[in-house]
């Protein structure tokens, strides 16, 4: 059984047929209507994540998540963690009903605003949900916001989105690709070997493990234009993953102005999702193997 209101969806016909948008209403987080089965299902996910993540995840992953307090007794409230966020970092959470328009989501970025999602999933979701719900937005977004370079590279990205959705819809694929392979499945140089900091990836068990130790994906090293050309997936495990040598790199990558980078963009083809350059920093050249061919996005 869930937290009781049910969630005001609309759907969108779009050309990837009907997709769910929700109201852009900031919404309090209704804690003290969650039931024991959705703290039960916090507990169950957050006690898998970090025994899978210890020597997985960026040490500065867990570490701002131990910091704030997040633990697997029961649902964390909104009103702590932004306390610790307010003096950390400026940054405070606000609740949503979901996925949001995009200049909403930008916005909301822009003011040092991350909206998290105040619903969680159903336990017969545990591995595997389509959008992002609390578990995915709290235990996967939020720690890094802590951190005062990544928390800077959150605001700089909403700022970024704001202007791209001013310029066009190519500027924004461009920029939708950035925050894909950093914000959710990026990888980071840590301790000799690759960790994980990405949502994406750190949500979600098997993919925690596969993008490190299969030998299906490519590994690539971090570049900026390279990455706002490349196609993703959205469905399945990404077939190439970046990787930054450090936070600091995100923020000096995109602290240039980037209309004549989108401008440089519109007159080069999108690279499909498996595809490896030969200007490209290679840690593993995947073997593809499972990869679909069509549905790169
Ligand atoms: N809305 N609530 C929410 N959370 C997201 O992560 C999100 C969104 N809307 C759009 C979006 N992400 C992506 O399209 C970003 O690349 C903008
Ligand atoms: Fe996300």
């Amino acid at each position: 059984m869930n937290a009781a209101t049910p969630r005001r969806v609309e759907h969108q016909l779009t050309d990837k047929g009907y997709v769910p948008v929700y109201t852009t209403a900031v919404v309090e987080q209704p804690w003290a209507r969650y039931t024991p089965t959705d703290h039960e299902v916090w507990a169950t996910l957050f006690a898998r994540q970090r025994e899978v993540l210890v020597g997985r995840a960026s040490e500065e992953f867990l570490r701002t998540q131990a910091a704030m307090g997040m633990t697997p007794d029961r649902i964390p409230r909104f009103d702590d963690l932004n306390r610790q966020l307010r003096r950390a970092t400026g940054w405070e959470l606000v609740g949503v009903e979901g996925l949001l328009p995009e200049l909403t989501f930008f916005d909301h970025l822009a003011h040092r605003r991350f909206p998290v999602t105040w619903w969680i999933r159903r336990p017969e979701q545990l591995d595997y949900l389509s959008e992002p719900d609390l578990f995915h937005d709290l235990f996967g977004h939020v720690p890094l916001l802590m951190n005062p370079v990544f928390a800077d590279y959150m605001q700089h990205y909403g700022l970024g989105g704001v202007k791209a959705h001013g310029i066009g819809p190519a500027a924004l694929v461009n920029l939708t690709r950035l925050y894909w392979y950093t914000v959710e499945f990026g990888l980071i140089r840590e301790n000799g070997g690759l960790r994980i900091y990405g949502s994406g990836i750190v949500s979600s068990k098997s993919e925690s493990i596969h993008c490190l130790e299969s030998a299906a994906p490519n590994r690539i090293g971090f570049d900026l234009e390279r990455i706002m050309r490349t196609r993703y997936r959205i469905d399945t495990y990404q077939k190439t993953y970046f990787v930054i040598d450090s936070y600091e790199q995100l923020i000096e990558a995109t602290a240039p102005d980037f209309a004549p980078i989108y401008a440089r963009l519109a007159r080069q083809d999108s690279i499909p999702a498996g595809a490896v350059l030969d200007t490209d920093t290679v840690y593993q050249r995947g073997s593809g193997e499972g990869w679909l061919e069509d549905g790169d996005v």
